[in-house]
Formats: structure tokens, sequence, C-alpha cells
């Protein structure tokens, strides 16, 4: 987080707390406003003059001496005092989707509800509904939204944990006694979430190596600790175990850590067959009856790929290794999936600049694309309902198009398109008439509100879009967002169909809070024969890095380059473009 991230979000919690305390609206509203004008903020508040600060609207002067104190001492008094006065449990209700600060305070101050057990008997008893606008209808949403709380519980973003674990595998592979280490598991095959990060090294001094793994600075408290294995717990409340191996079987354990267990029980069963035994240590041939020889040595043990060749496979990426079909394809001979990669994307097809709720203008964001080798960049500014993001009444857009094309002359290289990211109103219209969209050179489609419709009206909804003749991608098709709310619950073999007929693409949002299209669905799409985009969904310089997310799902549902959008050829990319106008 950047400095600024972190002033926002302690005025964010100081808005919240006061929410929760009763504080009176306008106190509420300054604080939110202060977080906002600070999130747009091109410099960093905590080194900008007093008077500066200010000066700008939505900046007052109790806003400037705490942003002053958090600058001095990283945080605030009036915070911690907040946080002494509201039960820890209590705040933790608001990840609960539709429930806001107002019905918080009412809970706790009407039914005395400290914690979720507590909300959870509260409903139960029916005590619930005796708070006001607490009918029927909120009370189911209100149970949902525990169970996908429950459901997520526990699970860490993959954006959390990947960056988390580089830096400890960095770390640890600087000592001398380190020969190899890797992060295995659910983070190398690249699932949305991670219930523990798992770390394999092989070393020759393994108590030094353990030492410095419990010694780490954001380790919190150590589960266990052995020659062999160290549990611990970070102070992200995320639980990493590493495991030392002798260097001869790394790819075996390396092969048995990383799983899932349904691909690993898999390849047990076809060295059984073929008279061997595969576990952590290697693999070994099997005895009449079935069993090892005591002291037997490994066949092969070494390196992931010859134990996938003994086995008379090709070595399958850990994105692939979920049990869906891979031994299939990957077998000796077999002309194995073209799968995307992060080299192959060249384009960026959904992007906002500070036009809408970006924070970089049009020329730094076409600098970023060109600086990574793209050589296209599509710029989509929110439409006009998207108001609190900035969205874009007409004549504003007509003038932004116009400062798109522009750009073309700054950056001859590039392909620059000017587009937008449309709005799917609820009924399924589109947010500007066609008069408009036919202006634009590019057209990302996506549903930002009434996330929670029934399915046979959201699946209408986003079916009308992908049918839309000026609708190139429908962007984040379903709205979800990883461990924070379910989304639209679509038919998604109708979308597919409807998008490959309609010649529609639809997109994998990189973000790690999207990822959406999800895996499964991507692979579904696959089949259908759709187009995909690979889209970072830009709004800020670091969103870029967000690529790998996107590129890791698409894996998982077995995207080849060939029907990925963001790996065509500038020409041909066009030429896609051009076949829907
Ligand atoms: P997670 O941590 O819940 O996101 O998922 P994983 O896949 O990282 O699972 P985890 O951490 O329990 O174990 C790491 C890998 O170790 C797992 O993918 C496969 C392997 N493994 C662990 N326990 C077993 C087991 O009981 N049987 C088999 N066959 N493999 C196991
Ligand atoms: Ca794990
Ligand atoms: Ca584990
Ligand atoms: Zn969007």
């Amino acid at each position: 987080m950047s400095t600024n991230g972190k002033v926002v979000a302690a005025f964010e919690e100081l808005a919240v707390l006061s929410e929760i305390l009763g504080a009176n609206g306008f106190k509420v509203s300054a604080l939110r406003r202060a977080a906002r004008t600070i999130e747009a903020l091109t410099s960093d508040a905590c080194t900008m003059e007093a008077s500066v600060l200010q000066a700008i609207d939505g900046i007052g002067a109790s806003t400037v001496a705490k942003i002053h104190e958090f600058s001095t001492t990283g945080t605030m008094t009036e915070l911690l005092e907040l946080r002494a006065q509201v039960p820890a449990g209590l705040t933790q209700l608001l990840q609960i989707q539709g429930l806001g600060p107002k019905t918080v305070r009412s809970l706790w101050t009407d039914l005395e509800v400290v914690d979720l057990a507590t909300l959870k008997a509260a409903i139960d008893s029916g005590a619930i509904s005796k708070l006001p606008r607490m009918g029927p209808k909120s009370i189911e949403n209100l149970k949902e939204g525990i169970e996908f709380l429950e459901q997520s519980r526990g699970r860490i973003r993959i954006g959390e944990a990947l960056p988390i674990a580089e830096a400890l595998v960095r770390e640890l592979k600087t000592l001398p006694s380190v020969q190899r280490i890797a992060y295995a598991g659910s983070l190398r095959r690249g699932r949305e979430t991670i219930g523990d990060i798992d770390v394999l090294a092989a070393s020759t001094d393994a108590p030094a190596l353990m030492e410095a793994f419990r010694a780490r600075l954001d380790v919190a408290k150590v589960l266990v600790t052995g020659e062999t294995k160290t549990s611990v717990l970070t102070k992200h409340g995320m639980q990493i175990d590493l495991r030392v191996v002798p260097l001869d079987r790394f790819g075996s354990a390396l092969l048995y850590f990383t799983g899932s267990t349904e691909h690993n029980i898999r390849l047990r069963e076809r060295a059984i067959a073929q008279q061997m035994r595969l576990n952590e240590y290697g693999l070994f041939h099997a005895r009449e009856d079935g069993t090892v020889a005591e002291g037997a040595s490994a066949i092969v043990s070494a390196e992931e790929p010859e134990i996938y060749a003994a086995l008379g496979l090709q070595w399958v990426p850990p994105t692939m290794r979920e049990d869906r079909g891979e031994l299939d394809a990957f077998a000796t001979g077999a002309k194995v999936p073209n799968v995307v990669e992060i080299k192959d994307i060249r384009a960026e097809l959904h992007c906002h600049t500070v036009a809408s709720d970006g924070a970089m203008t049009i020329d730094e964001i076409i600098t970023l694309a060109q600086q990574r080798g793209f050589h296209t960049i599509a710029i989509t500014d929110h439409s006009k309902s998207q108001a609190q993001a900035g969205g874009l009444p007409e004549p504003r857009l007509l003038e932004h198009i116009a400062a798109i094309h522009a750009a073309r002359t700054r950056f001859p290289t590039m392909q620059i398109w000017a587009g937008s990211e449309v709005d799917i109103l609820s009924d399924g219209s589109l947010d500007y008439t066609d008069e408009i969209l036919a202006k634009l050179d590019w057209v990302v489609a996506s549903p930002h509100a009434a996330l929670k419709q029934e399915s046979k009206l959201a699946t209408a909804r986003i079916l009308a879009a992908i049918r839309h003749p000026l609708v190139h991608v429908i962007g984040h098709p379903t709205g979800r967002i990883v461990n924070g709310r379910p989304g639209l619950e679509l038919a998604m073999d109708e979308l597919f169909a409807a998008a490959k007929q309609h010649s529609t693409a639809l997109e994998i949002n990189a973000q790690h809070l999207r990822l959406d299209l999800r895996d499964t669905d991507v692979r579904g799409a696959m089949n259908a024969g759709c187009m995909i985009a690979i889209n970072c969904d830009v709004h800020g310089d670091t969103d870029f890095d967000e690529l790998r997310y996107g590129v890791l799902t698409a894996q998982r549902g077995w995207l080849p380059a060939s029907q990925c959008l963001n790996a065509l050829d500038a020409k041909s990319l066009n030429a896609w473009r051009m076949q829907k106008r």
C-alpha cells in the first residue's frame, strides 16, 4: 500500500467507527470525503505542506492535523480511542455483504450483538426482526451474507499470498546452505484463494534454515518446529509450512506437495497400474504384492519432469494439476495444450484514466503499456451511470474520444483505441445510445449495479449485452469479488453459446479481487470456442502487475494463446475488432 493508501484506510476506518459509535452525519461524511480526496491525490499527502493540503477542496484543518499526526507517528490518537470503544468482533461484521455501519450500530445498541456468534443468535431467536427495515427479505440476505463469509474465512486471496511467498523464497535463497527452494501447494497451482503457503527446500544445514525462517519479522507465532518441518503463523494470520527434503528427492516432494490431492491420486493409480509406487520420496519399483522392498532406491525422484516421463507422461504445468483431464492431454507423444503465457500478452483492453476513476493521464497509461512491450491499448473510462466513479456524460465522452485520438501522434507505434466501459443496466440495456457507442473504437460492457439480481433476469441481462452488435467484450461478467461477494448467478453455458455466435469476447478481469471469469468458467468458454480477453482493468500504475493473476486463471482454464485477444498480433486484433463493426 502506498503511504496515501494507508492514510485513506485510516480515514475510512475513522468514518466507520464514528458511524458505529453514533457520531453525527456531518462528521462521518467529512471523514469519508477526506478519504476520497486523499485517494485522488497524485502526490504523497504526508510530505505535502499543510497550507497546500488545506487549500484542497475536501480537506479541512482537522484533516491536515490528522495527516500530520499520521506522518509523524504512523497512527492517529483518535483512531486508537475509537477502536478501544468498539468491540473488535463488531467491525468484522462489516465484511458481511449488505451490512453497513448504521445497521451494525443498531445491532449493537438494540440487540447487544458484538460479534458473528451473537449476530447468529439474534437471527435464530428472531430478535433481529425488531430492528427497523429488517423484513424477511433482508434477514434472508443477511443469512446468505453470513454463509458466504464463513465459506471464505481462512482462505487468502492469491494476490496477497503470492507476494509474501515470493519474498520469503527470495530471502531464504540467500542463505548459503539453501540448495533449492520453491513454493508448492495451491499457490503454485495458481488457485484464486490459498489455505496456507507450502514451501519446500533442500539444504545442507536444516537447523540454520529453520532458525532463519522462525526469526523472520512477520512471524507472529511458531506452530510447530523440527528438523524437517516448521509451521508459522504470520502477522497477517497466514500459515506458512516450510519442509526440508533431501536434494535428490526435491522433485518427488515438489510433485507431492504441489498437489492437487486429486491429481496425485491419479498419478499414484497410474504408477500402481505399471507395477510401480509413487510417493513423496520418489517413484519405486513394486514387488508382486505391490509393496516396495526395504531400502530400495528410487527409479527417479530428483526432478518432476523425469517422474512424469517414467509414468508415460509429459510434464504437466502446476496450474493444470486438478484432475480435469490433464493425464490424457499430457500422455507421452500427445500434442499438449498450448496455454497462454504472460509473454504472449501484448495488449491492454480495459483501463481508466483521471477522466473517470483512474489515477493516470492518457499519456501516462499509454507510456506504461508501451514500456511493457504492448502494441495496443484501449482506454475505457466509466459510462455516465457510474457517477460515483466519475462516469462520463456524453459531451465529456466526446471530448475524451478526441483527446485519446490526439495521443496517436505522440505514440505513433502504438495502436490506440478510444473506448468505454459501458454499464450494462439492470434490464440489459446499455448506458449510452447506439449513436454514441458507434463513435467509440472499443466497447467493454460490464455489470456494476444490481448484482444480486435473480438468476434468470441476470442471465437475460448479460445475454442482451453479448448480442448487442456494438459490444466487443463483456467486462467482469459476474461482478463477483473473491471472498467479497458472489456476484450474478449466470447460466454460463447460454452465455458461452451466445458469445461464440455473436463473436463477443468475455473478459478475465485480472485483478486478484475479481478474477472474473473464474478458472472453471474459462474452461467452459474455451471449449465453446469463445474469445477471451485478459484485462488488468488498470486504474493505477501497479495494476499492470495484476496481469499474472489473470494469466494463471486463464491457464487453469486451459486457454490457448490463439483464443486470447490480448495475445493476437496488432493486425489480427484490429481485424477482430472490425468484424464487429
Ligand atoms: P490449500 O492450502 O487449502 O489452498 O490447498 P493445498 O492444495 O495447498 O493443500 P495443502 O496445503 O493441504 O497440501 C499441499 C499439498 O500436499 C496438496 O495439494 C497435496 C499434498 N497433500 C497434502 N495432504 C495430502 C494427503 O493427505 N494426501 C495426498 N495425496 N496429498 C496430500
Ligand atoms: Ca497449501
Ligand atoms: Ca499446507
Ligand atoms: Zn468495471
